[in-house]
């Protein structure tokens, strides 16, 4: 059988306040003519389809509308499971009469052990669960990390293994070994909740959703599809597609995505940006991570970028910042930290602080000088 191998949708992300979900639809329908083309069987989505556990209505009538399209319209089996952005409560609601249109989606813990076969592959379903759940499932309180309970998870799925047919894990975590970048979430505390890839050796394929990059592991049979769409500046460079994973054959290709709008990031000076020559080879609606070399005070420079480069993301400094001494340094001697930071704001953004960052800065310097 043939399957497309997605995930971390994350619809309904923002990207530094910027909505996506016009560019997550148009994504949506790349991804759905690679599984016409490509001819696939069924179409795995490894988790966090939504970006939030309470998405705003906005978003759960897009990915209702694509879930729909592929498995009533489209007629593609589907197989999704919930990461650890989805409320799998929420998320779940409706699983059950999913199933009588081939949509098995699985929220549920104690569900990932009954395989869902499709033609001669079986496909075990493990949603993003916490190390408690297992511990309750099993009734095993020795079982002190992820890796513990995955040993315990994987050696229960393999006794309902038919050996005549492959065997597909779905699952959304972090495997060991694997590279971040700055959209994924951080959840590893203290180490426990990295799965090493060795345990997961029964498996012909494991389909993986979490880490966002499709690089993040080197493993052959074990992979991360990575994000559709870029959501952070450490990606811009990264090329976003989806899996197509033949297991007669075993042949796993990739099939890149076009982004709908580039991310850019531009390391220049602030002349050079706004050299209209120079500006004018970028798409106004593109996304941009500007890191500006210049270190002087540019009277109101993100509203000055803007009119160039609408949607910046981030705005930094690529040499640091060279503070206004002048009056700085002759007021530093006698002004309390408060003032000081007001004025130094004052003086590089040509506005005071609001009432809100009054508020911040006060409590930030009462917690510094508590800490002192
Ligand atoms: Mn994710």
């Amino acid at each position: 059988m043939r399957f497309l191998h997605t995930a971390d949708w994350h619809i309904g992300k923002t990207l530094a306040g910027y909505d996506l979900l016009a560019d997550q639809a148009a994504t949506f329908k790349e991804i759905e003519q690679i599984a016409k083309d490509q001819q696939v069987d069924a179409v795995v989505i490894a988790g966090d389809l939504y970006d939030r556990s309470v998405p705003s209505e906005a978003a759960i009538n897009e990915l209702d509308r694509e879930l729909i399209q592929l498995n009533l319209k489209d007629q593609f089996p589907l197989l999704a499971i919930s990461g650890n952005h989805d409320s799998a409560t929420r998320l779940g609601i409706g699983r059950q009469w999913y199933q009588s249109t081939a949509f098995f989606l699985n929220t549920d813990f104690q569900s990932a052990f009954q395989p869902i076969t499709i033609k001669a592959t079986q496909f075990f379903l493990l949603p993003y669960f916490g190390l408690q759940q297992a511990k309750n499932y099993f009734h095993n309180d020795s079982l002190r990390d992820l890796n513990s309970a995955m040993k315990a998870i994987v050696k229960k799925m393999t006794s309902q293994f038919d050996p005549k047919k492959a065997h597909v894990l779905i699952a959304h975590f972090y495997a060991s070994g694997a590279q971040r970048v700055d959209s994924d979430t951080n959840m590893e505390i203290g180490g426990l909740s990295a799965v090493d890839t060795a345990i997961m050796a029964p498996f012909d394929y494991v389909a993986l959703g979490h880490l966002h990059s499709r690089n993040a592991l080197k493993e052959e049979r074990v992979r991360y599809s990575g994000s559709p769409m870029k959501f952070s500046a450490s990606e811009a460079n990264l090329e976003k597609g989806v899996w197509i994973v033949d297991t007669d054959s075993w042949q796993i290709d990739w099939q890149p995505l076009k982004p709908v709008h580039q991310l850019h990031v531009l390391t220049s000076s602030f002349a050079q940006l706004t050299d209209p020559q120079f500006a004018e080879q970028y798409a106004k609606d593109d996304y941009f991570v500007i890191k500006l070399t210049d270190r002087q005070v540019i009277p109101d420079v993100m509203t000055r970028l803007r009119e160039y480069y609408p949607q910046i993301i981030i705005l930094e400094r690529k040499n640091g910042f060279q503070a206004p001494h002048s009056q700085v340094d002759r007021q530093a001697a006698s002004e309390n930290p408060l003032d000081l930071l007001q004025s130094f704001y004052e003086e590089t953004t040509n506005n005071p602080l609001s009432k809100q960052q009054l508020k911040w800065a006060t409590a930030a310097l009462k917690q510094a000088q508590k800490e002192d």
